[in-house]
Formats: structure tokens, C-alpha cells, sequence
């Protein structure tokens, strides 16, 4: 069986049935940070350019290249080669995220999946603009733009070579855009799946693109040298590959899949041999705003705690610009150390986190700030992480200090969210035009102080990482709730959430309220989450006073149901009582299971 699909894949016709829907470009920008600094300096256009991070060159422009300067060689070396290099110091990145976002944001124009890859690279899944084009244009006139990998020698039956000729120009035309209005020479690979545009973009580089058709991914992927060419396979999997004599692709190809099974799992296996023939059928994920954003800056020792201090005030001055550009607020901070063990001559990672209060940043026409109290809150927060890390008493050595933000408030909600009901709140209140300041931003706007599905990245090196409360959430909400039941504020529990669901123009809009009124009124009663570091238990013994409710289920958190207007609780009790008289279906009653999106589901117990 596999011998046979081996044999087709590698004939004259290729595979010719396998899955060639897709028109997938990749997208990758020439000589990434020399263009950024050749833009800013026209001058470096016409000298070699050498990046230099420490004492190598991260890259250079082709001018460089001529001479034989290549990515990642030493400075001397790049210099013997090349003794009129110019170099550019590149070690704040600051400028190529910029152009990276502005390239990212160019891509999001075709309004197709955009998938970031590293920061000069891109996946586009353009399959539904290639099918829109060719509903209208003349299929014989379309040809290929830029170069093709090989001629076809037989037309395929399900027309991908038609696809992907359009695919080829829509390439053009999205290098195009991003020469005119950012002036970056970029390379882009085409075919009907991932792997194959990311292998064939460099193939005519730089400022150019090629195109690959589907029965020539066999013969092609036998052209790589190794199996490590291939960018899902890492150095463990080229390890044990190596050990079992499969170096090249085409051994790969040739391997047999029961000696691939012995070493790998099943899945596995099947992947492997799959990849080596070109198929790939993982799709194109939309990237949206990253986990965490951080900074780190390493050095050779420092042991003193006022030098500490500085290098994190520096660190938070540069990490506060990228998360003014992010436009997210952070509601938690993570520190991370690197120590450096004297006696053991080695070195570890330790990080710690804690909540942070939103209030510290405000939103200004638009924009994230932070005032210079804030600034001072937030010193204080790390250096108090810093106290838990370090034990002041004895003499310590760092050799790397880094400061994360790592989860964000958010903006948006998902359909299960039951920042939903609270969203519902806020029509309300707009239709009602309710006037009290407090309750508007107070409503649900701060409950997502600690979304319930953004996700902190987790360093696998921290050695304390301080596990997120969930409490202050729930916190946050019950305060909230009571301000508004306080103010007898319309209860979402007479309107039915269906009617009020937000489309994505008025999420937005309840998005940008949400952050007018944070801004306008953060009084004390108003401020979320506590500050950083106060203990989770300490923010519920604040709030959690309420009476307890003897109708509900014992798996009922009493602090939330205390928290709910009055007509909410009646509601729920109602429900609890009589599970018939809820709107829930039968199997949900039977299993306590809430539909997925009702407020029951919020009570089920912690875990
Ligand atoms: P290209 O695509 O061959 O024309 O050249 P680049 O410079 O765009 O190279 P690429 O796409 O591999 O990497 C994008 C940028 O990432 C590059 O301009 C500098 C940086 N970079 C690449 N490799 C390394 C590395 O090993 N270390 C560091 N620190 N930066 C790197
Ligand atoms: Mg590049």
C-alpha cells in the first residue's frame, strides 16, 4: 500500500488526488532588519550592511552578501570577508516589530487568514479570493506571475494549476502593496499547501516569488539535502532519523513506515513520510495579539540591588512603549531572573508573577498610558517580586533579568463568556441612557480585570511561578454587581440575552465605552482587582459578606449568588426549585449540566 502511494506521488503525473483546494502564499521579507535600517537611511542602500547583535551579524543586505557575508557570522569574520562592511547595532528590536505590525496589518487588507511566522514571515490563505476571481475572469488568459518550479507536463483534472496561477498574482499584489507604502523587497512562495510555499519562497531570491503545482511536491522535496530542511522537523526528530540512516528527504521518501512506527508513534510516522512528500494539510491560523509581551536583558554579573533597580527601570520604560502599542491593558506582570550559581558554575531561571491593578493604566484618546505614579506602582510590584526572588541576606549573581506582561483585560468576548450578560448590561444602559458614571463603568467592564480565557505563556524554567488566582475575578464581578444592583440598574435577567447580543461594529463600540468610562471614573470603589501582590483570600474577605441562599444547589458558590440582583437570584431559586420551568433541555436538567451559555453554567463548582 505505502509502496504504491510512493509510486504515484513520485510518477510521471504526480499526485494527482490528493487535496489541492488551497492556494496558500508565504511571505517572507528580504534581508529583514537591513531594509529596516536601509529605509530609514536611503544611504545604506548602496553600501554592505551588516546587522550587528553582540559581536555577530544577524544579517546583512545583498550588497553585503556579494562579499559573502551570511546571517549569524562573527563580526571579524564577516569584516575579513568584507573590509568596507558598515555596521548597524540591532539589538533593540523595537523598530523591526514596528515594520513587522505594519507589514502584518497590510496582509489583514485581502481579509483572508494572515498567519505570522517569526517576524519577517507570513502565511496567506487565499483560497476564496482565487475562487471569487475566477468566477469572473477568462481561465485560458491566466497565467503565472513570477517563476513556476517546474512546467507542468499534464494539465491537473481539478484545475489547481488555474488556482494557483491566480494565486501567483494575487502574490504579486500583495508585494506590491508592501513595496509601495513600506518600501520592503520581499520573496513569496505559492502552492496549494504550507509547507510547499514556505520551501519554494527562497528559491528566487531576493524580490521575487515562485510557484509550485502539486504533482511536482515529490520530486521536489527529493531536491533537500536534509531532513532538517523541512521546518516541522526538529533536531530530536533529525536525531533519531539520523540514527535509523534517513538523512536526506528522499531517504525519507524511501523509508519504510513500519521503521518509522518502531521509533516514532503512528501519527507520527504517517506525518513524517507525508512531509517528505510534500503533504501538508495544517491549515492557516489567523494570528492575533500575542500572549504575553516581554523584554529581557542579559549581562555578564550584577550583585547589587541599586543596579538591579535600573535595569528593570529601563526594561519598563522599553516594555511600556510596546504595550502603549499594543493597546491592551495588562492586569498581571511576571519577573524573571536568571542566577548565576558560583559554585556549580551554571545558571537557572526563576520567574514570579502577581495580578496587577488595571487602573494603573489609563486609556487617552486612545491611547495606553501610564502616569508617572503608575510607573512608580509598577517598580514597586517588581521589586517586590524581585524580594521574593532574591535573598537580600546573602550575596546573589545575575546574569539576566526580564520583565513580562502576561495576561491582558479583554476587549472582546467570546459567545460563553459571562461577560455576555454583563455586555447586555450595557446596551441597556446606553438604550436607557443611564446617567450615573459610576455603575456604566463599573458594569462588566472590569470584571475581565483576569480574562477567563486569556492564557499566561509559561516559561518551563520558572521555578515559582505563582499560580493565577481565580477569586479576584470573581471579586471584581460581585463588587461590580452590587454597585449596579445598589443603583437599581436594569437586570439583564428580564431581557433575554438573544435579543441583545451585540454584533462585531457594536462589540466594538461596547469595547471603546468600556474604556471611556474605565477612564473616566476609576474611583477606589470602582478599582478592580486589587493591587498587585495583595492575596486573593484578602480581596474576598472585602466583599465576600453576603447572606447565604438555603434554596441553592450545594455546588452554588454563595458569594456569586449573594452578588446577583435580587431578580436574578429569584430567577435562579425559581429554576433550582422547579428545574421543569427553565428553558434548559431535558438532558441538561438530568445532569445539572447548564446549557453552554447560561448563567447556570457559572455554578458549577471549583475544582
Ligand atoms: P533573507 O530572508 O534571507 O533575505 O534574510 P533575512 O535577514 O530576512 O533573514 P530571515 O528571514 O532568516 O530572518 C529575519 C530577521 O531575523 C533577520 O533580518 C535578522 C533576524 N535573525 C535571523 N536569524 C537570526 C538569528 O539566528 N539570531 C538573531 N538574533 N536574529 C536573527
Ligand atoms: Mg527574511
Amino acid at each position: 500500500m505505502e509502496d504504491r502511494i510512493m509510486e504515484s506521488s513520485s510518477s510521471a503525473f504526480g499526485d494527482m488526488d490528493g487535496d489541492h483546494t488551497k492556494s496558500i502564499i508565504h511571505i517572507d521579507i528580504d534581508c529583514f532588519y537591513a531594509q529596516v535600517e536601509m529605509v530609514r537611511d536611503p544611504e545604506l542602500r548602496s553600501v554592505p550592511l551588516g546587522i550587528q547583535q553582540k559581536n555577530i551579524v544577524v544579517t546583512s543586505n545583498y550588497e553585503a552578501r556579494k562579499y559573502g557575508v551570511q546571517k549569524c557570522m562573527l563580526v571579524t569574520e564577516a569584516l575579513k570577508l568584507c573590509p568596507n562592511l558598515k555596521l548597524v547595532n540591532g539589538e533593540d528590536l523595537h523598530d523591526y516589530r514596528a515594520a513587522s505590525n505594519k507589514v502584518f496589518a497590510i496582509l489583514q487588507h485581502w481579509k483572508c487568514p494572515v498567519e505570522k511566522l517569526g517576524m519577517d514571515e507570513n502565511y496567506i490563505d487565499v483560497t476564496n479570493i482565487v475562487q471569487e476571481r475566477l468566477r469572473s475572469v477568462n481561465m485560458d488568459s491566466v497565467s503565472i506571475s513570477g517563476n513556476l518550479c517546474e512546467e507542468p507536463s499534464i494539465e491537473c483534472p481539478c484545475g489547481c494549476h488555474t488556482r494557483l496561477k491566480v494565486a501567483s498574482q494575487v502574490a504579486s499584489e500583495v508585494r506590491k502593496k508592501i513595496f509601495d507604502e513600506l518600501s520592503f523587497t520581499t520573496c513569496a512562495g505559492i502552492a496549494h499547501n504550507k509547507l510547499l510555499a514556505k520551501l519554494v519562497c527562497p528559491l528566487h531570491k531576493p524580490n521575487d516569488q515562485t510557484t509550485i503545482f502539486p504533482e511536482h511536491a515529490a520530486s521536489f522535496m527529493a531536491t533537500l539535502p536534509s531532513v532538517r530542511s523541512i521546518p516541522s522537523i526538529g533536531s530530536k526528530t533529525t536525531e533519531t532519523l539520523i540514527s535509523q540512516k534517513i538523512l536526506s528527504v528522499s531517504d525519507l521518501q524511501q523509508a519504510s513506515l513500519d521503521v518509522l512506527k518502531k521509533h516514532f508513534s503512528s501519527d507520527m510516522a504517517v506525518r513524517l513520510k507525508n512531509l517528505s512528500l510534500g503533504e501538508d494539510n495544517t491549515p492557516v491560523k489567523q494570528t492575533g495579539k500575542p500572549q504575553s509581551i516581554g523584554l529581557e536583558d542579559s549581562f555578564r554579573t550584577v550583585s547589587v540591588k541599586s543596579e538591579v533597580e535600573e535595569k528593570f527601570s529601563a526594561l519598563l520604560q522599553r516594555l511600556l512603549v510596546l504595550v502603549r502599542e499594543d493597546g491592551r491593558i495588562p492586569v498581571s506582570l511576571r519577573v524573571t531572573l536568571r542566577k548565576k550559581d558560583a559554585k556549580r558554575l551554571s545558571s537557572h531561571r526563576e520567574s514570579r508573577q502577581c495580578q496587577i491593578s488595571p487602573s494603573i493604566f489609563t486609556i487617552t484618546n486612545g491611547t495606553l498610558t501610564v502616569t508617572e505614579a503608575g510607573q512608580q506602582k509598577l517598580m514597586t510590584i517588581i521589586m517586590r517580586l524581585f524580594n521574593k526572588l532574591i535573598n537580600l541576606s546573602k550575596p546573589f549573581h545575575l546574569t539576566l533579568v526580564g520583565l513580562a506582561f502576561t495576561k491582558f483585560q479583554e476587549r472582546m468576548t467570546g459567545r460563553s463568556s459571562i461577560v455576555n450578560y454583563l455586555m447586555n448590561d450595557i446596551s441597556v444602559q446606553s438604550v436607557l441612557n443611564l446617567q450615573n458614571d459610576c455603575d456604566t463603568s463599573t458594569t462588566s467592564m472590569d470584571y475581565s480585570a483576569v480574562s477567563p480565557s486569556s492564557s499566561t505563556t509559561t516559561d518551563l524554567s520558572d521555578a515559582e511561578v505563582e499560580p493565577s488566582p481565580k477569586k479576584p475575578k470573581k471579586v471584581n464581578w460581585i463588587a461590580k454587581r452590587r454597585c449596579l444592583a445598589k443603583e437599581e440598574v436594569a437586570s439583564p435577567s428580564k431581557l433575554k440575552v438573544g435579543e441583545l447580543r451585540l454584533n462585531s461594529k457594536e462589540l466594538e463600540k461596547v469595547s471603546e465605552l468600556r474604556l471611556n468610562s474605565r477612564d473616566r471614573s476609576l474611583t477606589p470603589r470602582a478599582s478592580p482587582a486589587k493591587e498587585c501582590l495583595s492575596d486573593a483570600s484578602d480581596s474576598m474577605k472585602d466583599v465576600a459578606e453576603g447572606g447565604n441562599c438555603e434554596e441553592c444547589p450545594s455546588y452554588v458558590d454563595q458569594d456569586v449568588f449573594s452578588a446577583l440582583p435580587e431578580e436574578m437570584q429569584q430567577e435562579l431559586k425559581t429554576m433550582w426549585k422547579n428545574p421543569s420551568s427553565s428553558s434548559m433541555p431535558r438532558s441538561s436538567q438530568r445532569t445539572n449540566k447548564p446549557k453552554p451559555n447560561t448563567i447556570l453554567k457559572y455554578f458549577v463548582p471549583h475544582k
